[in-house]
């Protein structure tokens, strides 16, 4: 049986959260971490199609479900556990893995079947088996759940996570790569009035699907006009807009090897720029490109999310959807009416990634920055999403054109002509932060006015 290609970068996490756990002064005991199990639709025996827990992934490179893994802190050598299969799996499922088979697999120093790891822990002798804090089920573990310990665990793993190696960040791009084609090839199928969201949500994921990308990391969200003003938009069941000067935003990515993609474009069904609907794309394209330019590590993010704010006042001000100066429309929230969700955040093995938050650190509360979904200075090698954008939600609207203290610097009448044909605007990259700026692994997905249209010219 030939290696699965993610074993040495499993073994490579392994030791990266050891040394974690060696930091904080863990050097014995063991690690345990039980996978995804078998799940079926309530009540019924139809199988939810299989994706592997996130963290038990990075650890094994695994793909099986009813898995689990321990791992000798001291000795570093890991046990991989599989099922006990019942007689008639080889009839449903093919013939099961064995052991051995399962050893070569992943390169793990030992495999054994399930009901061996109480033994094992004996064997080893473990002073405390360290958990993830979430995992509430150690059932398979036995009487060592008296042992269980989830102090430091998390935070290792965590921390890994968060800065990934060339090898991960090659998984990412090949996700990011498959993805780009997919959005690519919708630029290329819309038309004006031709189809529905549908068609291109279905376009999307069999772009995707055909290239290997079997999962998506996140339901797609494929908006037409003014259903572009809703943030999470998923019905995805709405006719392709008429009117040429109207925007289709697609915000979607799939997973490679577990690893996400997380893209946004927005253009216009005619395949042309034009008018207000231009005139907020461009607000949003100045955004992004101003926080792409100045990431590098060392940078909050906090900051960031603040820097594109700065520019969303300047543009829209020039667009005379505001008026007053940018200090003052800055302090008075008034960017945050039109951009009212963070600017992005961290990604992987999960599209909204671990580590956003560490231990102890708050969320902000000043309206947009509060849905920030990351506080942290930037270092090499972790991976973040930049995706400003510009919406006109009639929720946020009605209230700030209701409320004297903000419609003070709203020019009511180009606020309300945006409001009643324009629907959202967002731009999204995924980026590796690099030793002086980053890669952007989706900055070649036509984005720029002139490289969109061309492509939609075709
Ligand atoms: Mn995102």
């Amino acid at each position: 049986m030939t290696t699965s290609s993610y074993a040495s970068l499993a073994r490579e996490n392994r030791v990266k959260v050891l040394k974690n756990l060696a930091e904080a002064g863990v050097t014995t005991g063991v690690v345990y971490l039980a996978g995804m199990k078998t799940t079926e639709r309530k009540w019924t025996d139809a199988e939810v199609a299989f994706r592997q827990e996130s963290n038990f992934f990075y650890l094994t490179g695994a793909t099986q479900p009813d898995l689990h893994l321990l791992v000798d802190i001291s000795s570093q050598e890991s046990y991989l556990f599989i099922p006990k299969f019942s007689d008639d799996h080889a009839l449903w499922c093919g013939v099961p893995p064995t052991t051995s088979d399962m050893k070569s697999l992943y390169g793990v120093n030992h495999a054994r079947t399930v009901d061996e790891i109480p033994d094992v822990l004996s064997s080893l002798q473990a002073a405390n088996v360290h958990v993830l804090e979430q995992e509430t089920e150690h059932g398979a573990i036995g009487t060592w759940q008296s042992k269980v310990d989830k102090t430091a665990l998390s935070t290792a793993v965590i921390e890994a996570r968060m800065r990934k190696s060339p090898g991960e960040v090659e998984l990412m791009r090949k996700a990011a790569k498959i993805s780009g084609d997919a959005h690519i090839a919708l630029m290329k199928a819309v038309g004006t009035g031709k189809g529905s969201e549908r068609e291109m949500h279905a376009l999307f994921e069999y772009e995707c699907f055909r290239q290997g990308g079997r999962f998506q990391a996140y339901t797609p969200i494929v908006a037409s006009g003014r259903n572009g003003s809703v943030l999470h938009y998923v019905e995805n069941s709405g006719p392709i807009s008429t009117d040429k000067r109207d925007m289709l935003l697609v915000d979607a990515g799939c997973e490679y090897d577990c690893y996400a993609a997380d893209i946004t474009r927005t253009y216009p069904v005619g395949g042309k720029y034009e008018g207000d609907w231009k005139t907020t794309y461009e607000i949003v394209l100045d955004m992004q490109n101003a926080v792409l330019s100045a990431l590098k590590p060392g940078v909050k993010w906090e900051d960031m999310h603040q820097l594109a704010n700065k520019v969303a006042a300047e543009g829209l001000i020039k667009a005379g959807l505001v008026k007053g100066d940018v200090p003052t429309l800055l302090a008075n929230h008034i960017p945050a009416i039109f951009f009212p969700h963070g600017l992005g955040h961290s990604i992987g093995l999960d599209v909204h990634d671990v580590g956003g938050y560490p231990k102890g650190v708050p969320r902000l509360t000043d309206p947009g920055i509060k849905y920030l979904r990351m506080r942290r200075t930037l270092e090499k090698g972790m991976a973040v999403t930049v995706e400003p954008g510009i919406y006109f939600v009639d929720a946020m609207l009605d209230k700030a054109l209701a409320d004297p203290e903000q419609v003070r610097y709203l020019n009511v009448d180009v606020v309300k002509r945006f409001q009643a044909t324009v629907g959202g605007v967002r731009i999204e990259d995924d980026v590796i932060i690099t030793e002086d700026g980053i890669d952007n692994l989706t900055g070649w997905i036509p984005k720029e006015v002139a490289d969109v249209e061309k492509v939609m010219r075709g």
